[in-house]
């Protein structure tokens, strides 16, 4: 199995500045045997917006950024190299995660992150386009999903591993997830039943009568004294030994995962190279050769 590595060099999904320039900074850092190409795509040349009266911040420049990148998914999966995407800001996944249903027309989700991105355009208090994406991929999102023409992800093959988050409107967040059917394992079940039987379970979920899985592995998952480096940090996260662990799990599942997302490494809020350092050990885990 050979890999394209595909930078999302995106931050307009969030009001904070840097995701963007995570992506090249990690891909020049890793050297991998099994990588066949890295493919850039860059964010469209904008005024990036700001403004808290704005709830649909950046949405066309969003929009042609997701395009993009999910022509080089569809492409990369075409031509039946596996396609690895380092963003960038969560809204990237958009793209990433419906190029691949495109290509393989009944995928499951895992979706690991400190917050649910279950938010729709009716209840994001913020305008942060990447607090919407895992909404938008089960076609919640009319506005962000409209290049797509192939089926969404069902909720019922859709899993959040990690919640966390304490965010303003979260209540209304979640009701959206459980009205969808999602499942949620959050930070607690990890916790009690442990990453391998969690996402174990979520492998499970995700693969049940679907034809495979899409990964979107968000860093803020870890709590923030390992990786700091991301634009909306948490703490109480999982410690590095289960960050790697997941890696691990992932790379023993190649079989069934056909396509994954590497997401939110910030190198503005970086500290000593931590994160950066945490982000390749883990890219390195999961494409290493199954020897
Ligand atoms: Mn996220």
């Amino acid at each position: 199995m050979m890999y394209n590595i595909i930078n999302a060099c995106s931050d307009l999904g969030v009001d904070v500045d840097g995701a963007n320039n995570g992506p090249l900074l990690i891909s020049k850092n890793l050297n991998n045997k099994m990588i066949n190409k890295f493919i850039t795509v860059n964010k469209v040349d904008c005024k990036k917006s700001k403004s808290i009266h704005d709830l649909k911040k950046n949405l066309n420049e969003v929009n042609i950024f997701n395009k993009e990148l999910y022509d080089k998914v569809i492409e990369t999966l075409n031509s039946k190299i596996f396609p690895i995407t380092i963003g960038g800001d969560h809204s990237i996944a958009v793209g990433s995660a419906l190029g691949s249903q495109m290509v393989n027309k009944n995928l499951g989700i895992i979706w690991i992150d400190a917050h649910l991105d279950y938010n729709t355009f009716e209840t994001t208090i913020t305008g942060n386009l990447h607090g919407l994406p895992l909404a938008a991929i089960n076609g919640l999102c009319d506005d962000l999903t409209k290049f797509h023409n192939g089926n969404f992800y069902n909720p019922k093959n859709t899993v959040i591993i990690g919640y966390r988050s304490n965010e303003l409107n979260k209540d209304k967040e979640i009701e959206n997830a459980k009205k969808a059917g999602i499942t949620i394992f959050d930070n607690n079940d990890i916790k009690k039943y442990g990453i391998e039987n969690i996402l174990n379970k979520a492998i499970d979920i995700a693969s049940n009568n679907t034809s495979g899985i899409h990964i979107s592995y968000d860093l803020d998952i870890i709590d923030k004294q390992y990786a700091p480096g991301v634009s909306v940090p948490e703490v109480d996260g999982i410690n590095l030994d289960t960050a790697y662990k997941i890696a691990e799990i992932l790379n023993n599942n190649l079989n069934i995962i056909k396509s994954l997302d590497l997401v939110e490494f910030n190198p503005n809020y970086d500290i000593n190279n931590k994160t950066l350092i945490v982000a390749l050990n883990i890219l390195n885990m999961i494409i290493k050769t199954n020897t």
